[in-house]
């Protein structure tokens, strides 16, 4: 049997799960997902990296012990992915004392080979991030973080002899071209190894951080925490003798992003030599998710966390989104506004379209049962089955290829030429004469067989959409039992059995021209009405009581306004209200607004805020305290 192993990197827990780790990991359930589909045996792993100055400091930021802070963010993210339908098979953590052990196994090993040794490290060390840093690290001889200049610092450490392996990884890599993928990362990963190789080191005295593996022949230190993290792809699966390790181990596949190519490219591959294991199958490197065209930061607050967008969105159309979007190796840009544009033509339009008219049509003509095929296929009909064929063909291919993105867009090709092939047989004419009957069986049932066909190629993507569609088509099975040649070959629905319309797939989403929210998040089945947030969620939403300073229209609007408004700072703020008040009735009014929603631009006018009003039918009233209250006021 065949075997396929993906891993995500493991994530540090000083930040809460956002759309970058949303990503590896959905794509890598997505590679799972389609690897099960063709009948391999796998297994995936996910977990978080837990030690390390990066994670002290967080801590202490937190006012937490490490232990008890490392415990909080972890179990943040082992309950996101679930949410996310990610079925990973195992989560690591590397406080678990089984990793913990496998690591000092390692370094023994290693130190026992002599590829380990003590040597004395002078360096630029700035006492602020208490590290080292390179010359090239530095930005105008400062430490960037702090801006003051390191001071010169000696210090005794152990030493991973990583220059001995230079030679062996260039030949490695140059022999084996889809060991680093895409290639752009290849080449990155050989131009780095064009330069002399420094040895690593992997010690860090406890009197400088205590928070990390002991060393198992230094007590006095503990371990370098990307020699512990990268250890995690196999102590989670019973590292060295374990059956899981010989089962899965050589079929190992990691995805990352391009931020940690170095330690994946080189340090792992020559700490796996030196250990003396075969090395994993292929390192596969994603770009960077960019939010409305700039990098995701914190500061901005422009950190967009899954979980604030699927009730919304739902599940399947943000992991559909994802995939889409992203060509596997380039960065990608985020907005709410591509997203919805997504949902409403590929999903709502195409896909969402093309089920429920043929289930329609079906329950129309035939009472709901599926229709036998009536007559001898024509050219139409081959060329149709020529699609789905073509759109399995390219998922097979591609996916394995990272062509996540290509074969999504062959799939929608089968869906937009079964939509044309609907508007050409023309079932609604063919219903009308008696004679047609045997070819309006025959369109239906292919319209049927289509649809089967492209639910099972996007099981791996989108996996409840999948099961609701199989599931309304008649199909008893569960999806992690599909197969690909047997499930998504044409004609394998069953004659007589009842397929059920059901509601939409997706929904639209409606936007409004006073914000990018959709107007009706709430529509959809309610899940939102009824999700009570918490009161940390609440304290999140920063409001303040403002002065209106200045409002005008904003020409060609109808309905926005441009408004500055006094919060103790002026702020520009576009308010969709125009058609309720004048420019003249606002200014100096108290207004409420929420200060930290991300900046939007609105009919080319910039907006930092938004003005809080009530809506009543076609009515619509600003909200405004009781009584005037100082400007910039908060509300809570
Ligand atoms: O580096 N776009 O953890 P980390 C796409 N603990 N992906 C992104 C992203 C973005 N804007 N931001 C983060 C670590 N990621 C180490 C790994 S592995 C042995 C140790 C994703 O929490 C992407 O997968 O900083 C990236 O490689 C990873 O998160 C970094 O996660």
């Amino acid at each position: 049997m065949n075997h396929f192993y993906v891993t995500t990197p493991i994530y540090y827990v000083n930040a809460e799960p956002h759309i970058g780790h949303a990503y590896t990991t959905i794509v890598s359930d997505v590679l799972n997902r389609f690897h099960k589909l063709l009948g391999y045996k796998t297994f995936f792993l996910t977990g978080t990296d837990e030690h390390g100055d990066k994670i002290v400091q967080a801590a202490q930021e937190a006012g937490m012990d490490p232990k008890t802070y490392a415990d909080r963010i972890s179990g943040l993210f082992r309950e996101t992915w679930p949410k996310l339908n990610i079925g990973n098979d195992y989560f690591i953590r590397t406080t678990d004392p089984k990793h913990v052990r496998v690591v000092q196994g390692i370094l023994q090993k290693v130190r026992d080979s002599g590829d380990i040794y003590f040597s004395s490290y002078k360096g630029l060390y700035c006492i602020g991030c208490e590290r080292f840093y390179t010359e090239r690290e530095l930005v105008d001889g400062k430490c960037p973080d702090h801006d003051r200049e390191p001071v010169e610092r000696e210090e005794a450490n152990y030493f991973f002899r990583m220059s001995k392996y230079q030679g062996w990884l260039i030949e490695y890599i140059e022999s084996n071209p889809d060991f680093i993928r895409p290639e752009r990362y290849r080449n990155e990963v050989l131009s780095f190894l064009r330069e002399p190789l420094e040895d690593l080191c992997i010690s860090r005295p406890r009197e400088r951080l205590n928070w990390g593996i002991p060393l198992p022949f230094d007590d006095r230190y503990v371990t370098y925490v990307w020699f512990d993290a990268l250890i995690n792809y196999v102590s989670a699966i019973g590292y060295p003798d374990g059956p899981l390790f010989r089962e899965f181990w050589p079929s190992a596949h990691h995805m990352i992003a391009k931020d940690i190519l170095k330690p994946h490219g080189i340090y792992w591959p020559t700490m796996i030599r030196a250990a003396g294991f075969p090395l994993f199958r292929s390192l596969n490197v994603h770009g960077y998710w960019k939010i409305n065209e700039g990098k995701m930061s914190k500061s901005k607050g422009s950190v967009i966390r899954p979980l604030d967008l699927v009730p919304i969105y739902g599940l399947d159309a943000f992991r559909y989104f994802l995939l889409r979007e992203m060509v596997f190796g380039l960065d990608a840009n985020f907005s709410e506004e591509a997203l919805i544009q997504r949902i409403n033509s590929d999903l709502a339009n195409d896909l969402g379209n093309l089920f429920s008219r043929t289930l329609a049509m079906t329950s129309k003509y035939f009472g709901g049962n599926v229709p036998p095929f009536g007559s001898q296929p024509d050219a139409m009909d081959q060329e149709l089955m020529g699609h789905a064929r073509e759109a399995v063909q390219t998922v097979i291919e591609e996916i394995p290829k990272l062509g996540f993105h290509k074969a999504l867009i062959s799939i929608w090709e089968c869906i937009n030429a079964a939509n044309k092939y609907i508007d050409h047989a023309g079932p609604w004419n063919l219903a009308k004469d008696p004679a047609m009957k045997g070819r309006l069986q025959t369109v239906i049932r292919n319209a049927l067989e289509v649809n089967r066909t492209v639910a099972v190629l996007i099981a791996p993507f989108m996996p409840s959409t999948a099961e609701k569609m199989l599931e309304r088509l008649g199909v008893v099975k569960p999806i992690d039992e599909l197969r690909l040649n047997e499930d998504a070959a044409w004609g394998s629905l069953v004659e007589g059995v009842p397929v059920n319309k059901g509601e939409a797939l997706f929904p639209r989403i409606e936007v409004k021209e006073s914000g990018k929210m959709p107007e009706k998040p709430l529509g959809r089945k309610g899940e939102m009405e009824r999700e009570a947030i918490s009161i940390d969620m609440f304290q999140k939403i920063d409001i303040r009581v403002g002065i209106v300073k200045q409002a005008e229209r904003i020409p060609k609007s109808t309905k926005l306004l441009r408004l500055v408004v006094d919060i103790g700072e002026e702020r520009q703020v576009v308010a969709g209200i125009a058609q309720h008040y004048s420019p003249e009735d606002l200014t100096g009014k108290q207004v409420v607004l929420v200060a930290n929603l991300q900046p939007a631009k609105l009919m080319g006018v910039e907006s930092h805020g938004m003005v809080l009003a009530a809506h009543d039918g076609n009515v619509l009233r600003i909200v405004t305290p009781e009584q005037t209250v100082a400007p910039g006021a908060k509300v809570s």
